[in-house]
């Protein structure tokens, strides 16, 4: 078993991985998103999530219900840290299987991937209780600034498959909401048309159709 497959058991664990190991994955990571564009293109299909925000356990739920990685592509739409208490868990956990599957798994930065909102949101204070220093903190903002801002999900179908009720009801098919700046979600039609638009308020995860 390789050290990153012993560091990816020990994180589902939900434990920690020693400071020198998190330098070495976020080295790794770095290397590895450097190649990426900031707009990164995924192929479909592509299970999509939103928000973990540190929420370990429901990460856990979501690879239980969706499939687990490598078995399942997948695409988090940032805002991995903050809020909840496993910020530190989740975050380096995805960064290991984007290590060790970055085909498989796509991530991109949300508004929480920043060093003034980690201070103010929990993911620091999360560092300096779990290893007494803000090296980890430091490692992984390193990282958070090399992650791509969006994604170009292609060949899928225009039919996205909610897994979560009140998203997709919210904005049914052929029924695009009028302009809004918290758009998240476009999907286009082989032409580049806009088939349907949908905000960032109460992500679920989508699973789209290849
Ligand atoms: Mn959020």
């Amino acid at each position: 078993m390789s050290d990153l497959d012993k560091a990816i058991a020990q994180l589902r664990a939900c434990r920690p991985i020693p400071e020198a190991q998190v330098r070495e994955l976020c080295y790794k990571a770095r290397e590895l998103l450097i190649e990426e564009g900031n707009v990164v293109g995924v192929d479909a299909p592509v299970t999509i999530c939103g928000d973990i925000h540190g929420q370990f356990h429901d990460l856990m739920e979501l690879f239980r219900v969706g499939g687990d990685v490598p078995d399942t592509n997948y695409l988090f739409m940032g805002d991995f840290v903050d809020r909840g208490f496993y910020s530190l868990e989740s975050f380096l956990l995805l960064l290991c299987l984007k290590v060790r599957y970055p085909d498989r798994i796509t991530l991109i930065r949300g508004n929480h991937e920043s060093r003034q909102i980690t201070t103010v949101y929990g993911f620091y204070d999360e560092c300096l209780r779990k290893y007494g220093s803000a090296n980890v903190w430091r490692y992984c903002c390193d990282v958070f600034d090399y992650l791509a801002l969006g994604a170009l999900v292609t060949g899928a179908s225009t039919k996205l498959e909610a897994t979560g009720a009140g998203f997709a009801e919210s904005y049914p098919q052929n029924s695009m909401p009028a302009d809004d700046p918290d758009i998240e979600i476009e999907i286009l039609n082989s032409n580049g048309d806009i088939m349907n638009r949908f905000p960032g308020a109460n992500r679920r995860p989508f699973h789209t159709q290849a």
